[in-house]
């Protein structure tokens, strides 16, 4: 492990003299703002200080260079993980507590940039920590968006949406890098011109926006290696201040150029299913791809000249789903165009860098745009991809059976629109699903035809999660008891918590694993005392859902699982409920009025269990708004049941379900996604499964024969009763009843079984939480799923992307 600071002295100078620098005061008169910030500024420095010797080594030692383009980076706070990840969490805190100050408090003014959506976000910054932890040369490149996502607030129960400034304060991770600057250029027209015997092209009449690169480092755990994260900012070619309208009195007009190019980078789209024909949208993606593009290939000249064919061999472009999906043509495009190579040459460096990542099934998130669109905004890409799609329809087996069928499916252009997922497939040499199942399904129905044709092309790759964010920084406590039982070489290698179940049988071991479960509780009750009012009690049973809302997440199955619940209760206060706080958290995108609405009944079933005396003695609704990295942190090592419900088939893999599991909570669950793998590494019997699986779930529908009346008639007591109070005024108070999600559930026939399951499912939590009452076996559960998820870890996953689809 490299020493950053030889010792506490050794650090509080430094410390001092970054304050000094930064405020021009001594420590004493600073305030926390200051506190951390130079704190952050002094660990980044060290940080790119490291970054300079890795990367003198990669180029050296000529090391594969690996770039990870992805529209999303949820990176959550970097200082407290980048002292664990530089080993000197425990020399700060000690130097800090004698100048009287806290390292969790300073921490906690670090903003957590939202940068993402969800799972796919999250997963890409879990791999940028594991690729440096690996010592593989690993880049993010990404937006750096100047608001992120949206800041959640709960209002009368209903979500609403606002601005998240998290620059307001400045950033001290990042540097701005105006001298790597890149212009793009959209619109225009494409001119052609015969140059010694061959056609050359470039593009006029292009309107322009620099994109300005900033680059944040990312510490790998041990302090070896440090890499980066390079973010695009859409910025005006050049100052266009109209100093005429600004004398006028017309503000907004004077600098309307500046604003029409930042618009750029703004925002990210709330969606993360489900894409709009959006210019905007379209902008960003090919700004940070070919942004990204020429600076890799700057890199790479550097280090090896105009040798454009070794490309493949020491560089590897992945892309994480289908927004990055223009690299394939836009690395053809500057090859031909500006690098002067042959098609035919240019094509077979593009496809032997590049590799895609497919993360959802759902059609709505396999990104389409009207060709009318895109020709208009990127006319030379446009040209491209339509030549990728005439050759590779030229080039189409047409002598087996139902070969127009198979072209239509994987053409590239069709009926008017350009298919993304398509793009990515062709221009790739690789395409990998994120868990078992979700490979089998894209082999056997999304991308089949594919397949068939080019079935060396696909492969699995589970997800995995940073075990030292999520488990090391996020439950000191836990971890600390860890280190104590197997030492903390599980740190650097996640599969030695295995050695944890030699003490399954330890009862000792076992009271002080749920000694820290509790300690969790308590921290996270005071958490949501904080920023609610709620009180919940440390003593029930914490059961927790926290992800993006979505239909086929189904909150709805668990809210009505709550409502059951609580009638059986009122009906019969000799019905036996083990005490449970439910708990929620997750962002809806604000388009979406379902999930919206989902977290409205949440929200309203909360606001009447609550206050009801009846049950309060049993149970608690509890949603946290603005689900975040940071509160993430604190809500699953408090967690002991793990809600993964999705409708069998439908969630690629599920991240959460791996933090959960890594934290100690059971798992209750479909057979989905990465479930199954839980499954299979921690046992049935330590996990409780319920529901329609997978292969049931598509019979059923193919059938026909589901029928949500009937399955409402014939449970008239419990789930029709449900029903009912979704317009009954039952759970009204807070801000009116549900008719959109009765409508939705019984005119759209339970599209996703959320009735279908609802019996098994209650069934299943109610065995599970009168299991609870055996506390030492439930200890011993939860040590077994910590034990045996070492599996899940991302420096797991990411080794089989280098050995399998990056060869770095
Ligand atoms: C999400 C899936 C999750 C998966 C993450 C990361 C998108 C488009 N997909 O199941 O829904 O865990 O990706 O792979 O965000």
């Amino acid at each position: 492990m490299k020493q950053i600071f030889e010792s506490k002295e050794d650090f509080i100078e430094g410390y001092k003299a970054s304050i000094m620098s930064l405020s021009g005061k001594p420590f004493e008169n600073t305030g926390d703002l200051d506190r951390f910030t130079a704190l952050a500024k002094l660990i980044a420095g060290k940080a790119r200080a490291i970054q300079t010797e890795t990367e003198t080594r990669v180029s050296s030692e000529k090391q594969k260079r690996v770039y990870y383009f992805s529209i999303e980076f949820l990176i959550g706070r970097l200082l407290d993980n980048y002292l664990l990840n530089l080993g000197v969490r425990d020399v700060v805190k000690e130097g800090l507590a004698d100048l009287g100050a806290d390292l969790d408090e300073l921490c906690a003014y670090e903003p957590d940039p939202a940068l993402g959506n969800g799972g796919l976000g999250r997963l890409a910054a879990c791999f940028l920590d594991s690729m440096a932890h690996e010592g593989i040369a690993g880049y993010g490149n990404g937006m750096r968006y100047r608001y992120g996502l949206f800041k959640q607030e709960i209002v009368n129960g209903a979500q609403h949406e606002t601005t998240d400034e998290w620059l307001s304060h400045g950033y001290p991770w990042e540097v701005r890098r105006p001298d790597r600057a890149v212009r793009i250029g959209f619109g225009g027209h494409v001119v052609g011109e015969e140059r010694d015997g061959h056609m050359v092209y470039h593009t006029e009449g292009t309107q322009d926006v620099l994109a300005v690169p900033y680059d944040i480092p990312v510490v790998g755990y041990g302090g070896e290696t440090v890499n980066k994260l390079r973010v695009w900012s859409a910025e005006p070619v050049e100052e266009q201040f109209d100093l005429d309208a600004f004398n006028r009195g017309d503000y907004a007009g004077a600098d309307a150029h500046r604003a029409e190019a930042e618009a750029i980078s703004a925002i990210l789209y709330p969606n993360d299913a489900g894409e709009h024909g959006r210019l905007l949208r379209l902008k960003q993606e090919y700004l940070f791809v070919s942004a990204g593009i020429y600076s890799l290939l700057d890199t790479f000249e550097n280090d090896f000249g105009a040798h454009w064919e070794l490309l493949p061999r020491y560089v590897a472009i992945h892309t994480n789903d289908t927004h990055p999906a223009m690299c394939g043509p836009e690395l053809m495009r500057i090859l031909m165009d500006e690098k002067g190579l042959e098609w035919d040459e240019a094509w077979e460096i593009v496809t032997n860098t590049i590799s895609y990542t497919n993360h959802t099934i759902l059609p709505e998130a396999l990104e389409k745009w009207p060709i009318s669109t895109f020709s208009k905004l990127l006319p030379r890409v446009y040209q491209i991809i339509d030549e990728i799609n005439r050759r590779y329809s030229a080039a189409f087996d047409r002598t087996a059976d139902d070969w127009q069928n198979r072209l239509r499916a994987t053409a590239i252009l069709w009926d008017g629109e350009v298919r993304m997922a398509n793009l990515s497939v062709i221009c790739s040499h690789s395409v990998n699903g994120v868990a078992q199942i979700h490979t089998d399904i894209l082999k056997a129905e999304t991308l089949k035809d594919f397949y068939a044709l080019t079935p060396e092309k696909f492969n699995n790759k589970t997800n995995g999660i940073s075990h030292r964010r999520f488990l090391a920084e996020a439950n000191p406590t836990y971890a600390k008891l860890i280190s104590e039982a197997i030492g903390t070489g599980w740190l650097d290698d996640a599969s030695e918590l295995e050695k944890l179940s030699a003490f399954e049988g330890d009862p000792a071991f076992l009271e002080r694993v749920g000694a820290s479960k509790r300690a969790n509780k308590e921290r996270l009750a005071r958490y949501v005392k904080q920023e609610t009012g709620l009180v919940i009690d440390p003593n029930s049973i914490f059961d927790v859902q926290v992800k993006r809302f979505h239909a086929y997440k189904r909150q709805l199955l668990n809210i009505f699982k709550v409502m059951d619940i609580y009638n059986r209760r009122l009906a019969d206060p000799n019905f036996r409920v083990a005490p449970t706080t439910f708990i929620f958290s997750g962002k809806a995108a604000s388009s979406y009025t379902f999930a919206k609405e989902t977290i409205r009944l949440i929200n309203s079933v909360a606001d009447v269990v609550n206050n009801d005396p009846r049950v309060n003695e049993v149970m608690k609704v509890c949603f946290i708004p603005n689900f975040r990295v940071s509160n993430a942190q604190l809500i699953y090592p408090a967690a002991e049941i793990s809600e993964q419900i999705s409708t069998a088939g439908m969630e690629a893999s599920g991240t959460s379900n791996m933090k959960l599991m890594m934290n100690g909570a059971i798992t209750l669950g479909t057979m989905d996604g990465a479930n199954i793998e839980i499954v299979n590494l921690a046992g049935a019997e330590n996990e409780k499964i319920f529901g329609l699986t997978a292969p049931e779930v598509d019979e059923l529908r193919a059938s026909g024969m589901h029928f949500a009346w009937d399955m409402y008639n014939s449970d008239r007591d419990r789930l029709g009763r449900v029903i009912d109070e979704l317009t009954d005024n039952t759970f009204a108070r807070l801000s009116g009843d549900f008719e959109s999600i009765h409508n939705e559930l019984l005119n759209g026939n339970d599209h996703d079984f959320v009735m279908k399951d609802f019996r098994s499912y209650v069934d299943a939590w109610e065995e599970l939480t009168t299991s609870y009452s055996d506390r030492a076996d439930w200890n011993r559960r939860a040590l077994h799923n910590t034990a045996s998820s070492g599996w899940f870890s991302s420096d797991r996953t990411i080794r089989s992307y280098r050995d399998e689809i990056w060869h770095a």
